[in-house]
């Protein structure tokens, strides 16, 4: 087999190139070459080393798919210390982006440069990890205690500018980088430059209490969570111990990162995450549909987020609202969002007026014409959704695709009031749609493989996660959220309070209790549905007393100042004996017996009903895997991705 990593004399620079694709991952045989070219380098007539890579990036990291099973020689600290004790200079050439080990490998460079669309970045906290090749002793030597643990607690990447800034690359390199990087090996070997080791570098002084002032600040943003709190370990043994004392702390928190329950989860999560982009049964090379332009029908505040996230692409949309005064409307709420993606410094003043120029407005069905994608976001009436269905199989061209944003509707009904339900799919974004990343592709019984396959695509074009869902009532992810919602009704009917539900799903890892996200969503809403129900159609009065209650007090959530909680004019939520009181009568009503519940069983009581469901779906055919679930409730539901995602919980805690 040939190796991964190729080593030529060029002239007086050892250049050694790494082909390994798809990302160059630090495999064991890209451990291996990188050995032996460093033995080749220096016993050779070479004046100074070049790193540098194939494809479509520099080193992306170690090899994930290795972790969790037997290590195998050579270790990459090995690698690492290998390329850093090297008697002649070694230069790491970065392009694309150089992430976690394959950054610690330019770290252990003597000297960095990078083109100028480079990234760096320790992205090990994102997989329960830290840097475990250096990482955390050297790069704090190199940009400072701040911005060392900026860099590896946040996991983001930098780009070149940023980290030339901080000193973690030496130069930019315009043009060709192996021709720049191999004049600058050239120029160091002329002017006699000396390896320049890091690890031997002093660290810039620190404010002592940046460590603790970290600690607490990751307490609250990364809250459960081991990583992060094990990398602020890491850098403050860097800043006051040798070199080799914190290496070794820095070996042994890695491994006990490595063995625990929470890198196990992001680790799963990691694979979970690139596998739900592929469809069972579709071949790769299944045929797209151009999509550069989109329709969007209803400016309310889904539709307003949907237009954004394809302007935010830069795919032009027309955006279709029934009257003047509605598009009028619709329009000044998207002016609104973008200038506070301005305001929050997500979009700078250019890119938000690019953006906002390629969303046009008209109040007619003959400007969807041309487009190559429509996506109805009116409210979920299903009359209404299949009219409009009627109307765009008159309008739009043969092969533009229809979809329905609906968060429940039979996708397959509002397809047969189309001649064309080969073309009809669910987008089913999440609000805010211009933010929150999960999108739930609903394949339908006639959806056509290439319609899905766009779809899936497109997804990654606007920054999407899509996950693919057959149809049934509530997809994948509100269809789980109705036993979870029944569930937490219960235990407030059993004698739970609403703020002790909360807490305890809160301090788990959930981004939000269930009964501050029903205040959130508002009462009101279910308690409207609800009143054109039959009593046998509105199931167990159990699921629903506590509620309608609330609501005919005058409760109708935080946009009312009171829901479960009262709310103060900054949403702060306080609990209110005026609700204890309402859900003892309910429970009364009912004739519930209230008792003490463990933060323990709400817990296990919420997610097994999350995942009690989830399994049905996976029975179903409903979602195609296990996996999939879990991406949705992270990515949808504010579900700790520390934990793997409900299904992957649920078969860990064995629920
Ligand atoms: C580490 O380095 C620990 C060290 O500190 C210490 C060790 C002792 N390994 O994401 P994509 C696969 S921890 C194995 O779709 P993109 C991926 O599964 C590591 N495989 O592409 C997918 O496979 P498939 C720190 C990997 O262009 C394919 O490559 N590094 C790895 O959207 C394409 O991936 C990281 O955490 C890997 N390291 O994004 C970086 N990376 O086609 C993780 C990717 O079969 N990677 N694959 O589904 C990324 O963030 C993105 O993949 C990257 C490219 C930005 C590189």
């Amino acid at each position: 087999m040939t190796s991964p990593v190729n080593y030529t004399l060029t002239e007086n620079i050892g250049v050694v190139t790494i082909d390994s694709p798809p990302v160059n991952a630090l495999s064991r045989a890209v451990r291996q070459g990188l050995m032996e070219a460093m033995d080749t380098a220096a016993a050779d007539a070479s004046e100074a080393v070049l790193i540098i890579c194939n494809g479509r990036t520099f080193i992306a990291g170690a090899d994930i798919t290795e972790f969790g099973k037997p290590l195998m020689d050579p270790w990459l600290p090995e690698v690492v210390d290998r390329i850093e004790a090297m008697n002649k200079p070694v230069i790491a050439a970065i392009h694309g982006t150089a992430l976690g080990g394959g950054f610690e490998i330019a770290l252990a460079a003597h000297y960095r440069c990078a083109v100028p669309t480079g990234k760096i970045g320790l992205p090990e906290v994102k997989l329960g990890l830290l840097p475990g090749a250096g990482g955390t002793q050297r790069t704090p030597r190199l940009a400072g205690v701040d911005a060392a643990l900026q860099l590896m607690t946040s996991g983001v990447p930098i780009d070149a500018a940023q980290a030339m800034e901080v000193g973690l690359i030496d130069r930019i390199v315009e043009g060709d980088l192996r021709e720049g990087a191999i004049k600058w090996a050239k120029d160091l070997a002329a002017t006699g430059a000396a390896p320049r080791r890091t690890s031997e570098q002093e660290i810039p002084p620190c404010n002592a209490a940046v460590f603790s002032e970290y600690r607490a600040t990751l307490a609250q943003r990364a809250r459960g969570q081991v990583a992060p709190q094990a990398i602020v370990d890491c850098v403050e043994a860097a800043a006051t111990l040798p070199f080799a004392d914190g290496l070794e702390l820095e070996r042994s928190k890695f491994t006990e990162l490595m063995d625990g329950e929470q890198s196990a989860a992001l680790r799963h999560f990691f694979f979970a995450e690139r596998e739900a982009a592929k469809i069972e049964g579709l071949p790769k090379d299944t045929p797209t549909r151009r999509v550069e332009s989109v329709g969007v029908i209803g400016g309310g505040t889904m539709g307003g987020g949907i237009a954004m996230s394809f302007a935010n692409a830069r795919i032009p949309v027309t955006l279709v609202e029934i009257s003047d005064a509605a598009l009028e409307r619709g329009l000044s709420i998207i002016d609104r969002n973008y200038a506070g993606s301005v305001k929050r410094g997500k979009l700078t003043e250019e890119d938000a007026a690019a953006c906002r120029a390629l969303v046009k407005g008209s109040t007619d069905y003959a400007s969807l014409a041309e487009v190559d994608l429509v996506v109805e976001a009116v409210f979920e009436d299903p009359k209404l959704k299949k009219e409009i269905f009627a109307k765009l199989d008159g309008v739009c061209k043969q092969g533009a695709i229809l979809a329905t944003n609906t968060s429940y509707q039979d996708v397959n009904a509002i397809a047969a009031a189309t001649q064309r339900p080969e073309d009809v799919v669910g987008l089913h974004f999440f609000s805010p749609a211009h933010i929150m990343k999960l999108l739930e592709v609903v394949r339908g019984n006639k959806t056509a493989d290439d319609v899905l396959a766009t779809c899936m695509q497109l997804a990654k074009r606007i920054r999407k996660v899509p996950v693919v869902s057959g149809v049934c009532y509530g997809f994948i992810g509100n269809r789980m959220l109705q036993p979870y919602a029944q569930q937490s009704q219960l235990l407030l009917l059993e004698g739970a309070t609403p703020e002790q539900i909360d807490t305890a799903m809160e301090d788990w890892g959930m981004a939000m209790g269930p009964l501050r996200v029903f205040d959130l969503a508002g009462l009101d809403v279910g308690y409207k549905a609800r009143q054109a129900l039959s009593d046998a159609e509105k199931g167990e009065p159990a699921t629903y007393l506590v509620p309608d209650m609330l609501v005919e007090a005058d409760r109708h959530g935080q946009k009312s100042g009171s829901g479960y909680y009262t709310y103060d004019e900054q949403h702060r939520p306080t609990p209110c004996p005026e609700v204890h009181e309402i859900i003892r009568r309910a429970a009364a009503k009912l004739g519930f017996e209230r008792r003490e519940i463990s933060d323990e069983e709400i817990v296990n009581r919420l997610i097994g009903a999350l995942v009690n469901e989830g399994r049905k779906i996976i029975e179903e055919g409903i979602a195609q895997r296990s996996g999939d679930i879990d991406v949705v409730y992270v990515y949808g539901y504010g579900f700790p991705a520390w934990r793997g995602g409900p299904m992957f919980y649920g078969d860990a805690a064995a629920l």
